[in-house]
């Protein structure tokens, strides 16, 4: 790629981002107007302001002004709030919680517990079979990590040597990619190309430094079409080392979401992987609403949601009431604040991550959900049949009715009642489960969730329902009201 020397892709350098940023290309070639002997004179004073790193942001006044990876770096270049020589080095301290970072929240998930080794992040993840429950009535044998999926996430900071295990209990080679990750090509986890398959039993090693910060994913590289459809997949989460520095701003609450999409028979004991076309069953990390948890902010907490996508054929429009969220980075690193997007729907593509950030500052209970409607329907949404709307059907029922005395046909003004009449169902299905909401049944699944932004979070104002104050609920119009304001409803 050739970059423009002093202002890329039209970005301009501020006057005070000169040695690093420039050295920051220095890696990589000639593209910046530097000879190797400043280039060795300015990593040595960089080096100098080494010690500020891991200190208290406000503690750090001047020296390694690193491109903050947005502004002013070269696109080709890893984002990274600490020059590239330093994270090479390999001399920063493991990045701990509450120091270093906040760490993050998974709904319905975990984090990868890890032990630090001679200065090494060690995680040990283990590929199997277990089973999974998507909603209560759903469950089915999957193929995950560490008995879940998605896989626990992986965390940890910018400037950490990681060192990741991966046994494979599964009764088929495998392989781990990690999705986004700037890592030696031997380490990139394609079986086959990048390394040879792991065999059931084997426990392979990855190790390598984070050079950048962001949203990224893991899932398997090997059988993708099998594996990925029984669910091996995860996010990879890594944190800014000096985010202020960066202009990154810390957030109150930071989510973590990984959208994903199976084909489950009702009855049946496992996804299909060989589905291409018609899903039925749609989730967030793992779990279709009802199941989905709840997401608890507090009002004006400067939120945080990290999309990814790891549906087999799918993009889902995520979208967000109540509030309007920015684009703030992708897989591919942050995005410059001028170019960040107001949306209050952001496609999320397979194979992609999308980083929302938001002020929480209005109070209610929001659905954030796939916009598709196919995505936010369980399993009968998909296996329905015949398209009853608008058919009269008392004569059809009558007839029917003469052999089958309880029948009685359904769907016929929309399926919107159908799934709260507890319909028999066939076993291990979720044909059109919804729950009972404050207001009356939620007639949604799949891909959708709750934010709850609550004036103070307690253990009682998080497990209930919002409470609108007065004149701010939507309740059926008085015919008083209809006659003041004209309108004519016979
Ligand atoms: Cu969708």
């Amino acid at each position: 790629m050739s970059t423009p020397k002093s202002e890329p892709r039209g970005v301009r350098i501020p006057p005070d981002s000169d040695a690093v940023t420039r050295q920051s290309g220095s890696d990589s070639t000639s593209d910046t107007p530097m000879t190797r002997r400043e280039l060795v004179s300015q990593s040595a004073a960089v080096v100098g302001g080494l010690a500020l790193f891991g200190t208290p942001a406000g503690a750090a006044t001047h020296s390694a002004r690193t491109s903050i990876g947005t502004a002013s770096s070269p696109l080709h270049l890893a984002p990274t709030t600490v020059p590239p020589d330093v994270l090479a080095a390999g001399t920063l301290a493991p990045g701990a919680p509450g120091r270093d970072y906040r760490p993050v929240v998974v709904p319905n998930g975990a984090t990868l517990p890890f032990r630090i080794v001679d200065g090494v992040k060690v995680f040990h993840l283990i590929a199997e079979e277990f089973e999974h429950e998507f909603a209560p009535g759903l469950k089915a044998l999957c193929w995950g990590y560490n008995g879940r999926t998605p896989g626990p996430v992986i965390e940890a900071v910018e400037g950490d040597r990681v060192r990741i295990y991966l046994t494979n209990k599964l009764p088929e080679a495998t392989s781990v990619h990690w999705h986004g990750l700037l890592v030696p090509s031997g380490m990139d986890g394609v079986a086959g190309l990048s390394q040879a398959p792991i065999p059931p039993g084997e426990t392979f090693k990855y190790e390598y430094t984070l050079r950048q910060h962001g949203t990224y994913m893991y899932h398997s590289h090997r059988d993708e079409m099998v594996q990925m459809a029984l669910g091996m997949m995860g996010m990879f989460i890594i944190h800014p080392r000096a985010p202020e520095r960066a202009g990154l701003r810390r957030a109150d609450r930071d989510f973590v979401l990984l959208s994903s999409e199976w084909k489950v028979l009702p009855g049946a004991r496992r996804p299909d992987p060989v589905e291409m076309l018609e899903f039925n069953v749609f989730t967030f990390n793992g779990k279709s609403f009802p199941a989905t948890e709840a997401m608890v902010v507090e009002k004006n907490d400067y939120v945080r949601i990290r999309l990814g996508n790891l549906s087999a054929m799918s993009h889902h429009p995520i979208h967000i009431h109540g509030h309007a969220w920015r684009l703030v980075a992708t897989d591919g690193g942050p995005i410059h604040p001028a170019g960040q997007w107001p949306e209050v729907s952001v496609l999320v593509p397979t194979g992609t991550t999308r980083t929302m950030e938001f002020v929480a500052d209005n109070p209610g209970d929001w659905a954030i959900h796939c916009h598709m409607s196919h995505h936010t329907m369980n399993q009968m949404g998909h296996n329905g049949g015949v398209n009853m709307i608008g058919v009269k059907a008392a004569p059809l029922d009558a007839a029917v009715q003469s052999t089958l005395p309880e029948y009685m046909s359904m769907g016929t003004t929309g399926m919107g009642d159908m799934a709260e009449m507890g319909m028999a169902v066939p076993r291990n299905s979720i044909p059109m489960l919804g729950t009972d909401g404050q207001h009356g049944y939620i007639d949604m699944g799949g891909i959708l969730t709750v934010l709850k932004v609550r004036e103070r979070v307690t253990a009682e104002s998080a497990a209930s329902w919002y409470e609108s104050p007065p004149g701010t609920l939507a309740i059926a119009a008085t015919a008083a009201e209809l006659a003041r304001d004209g309108v004519n409803v016979s």
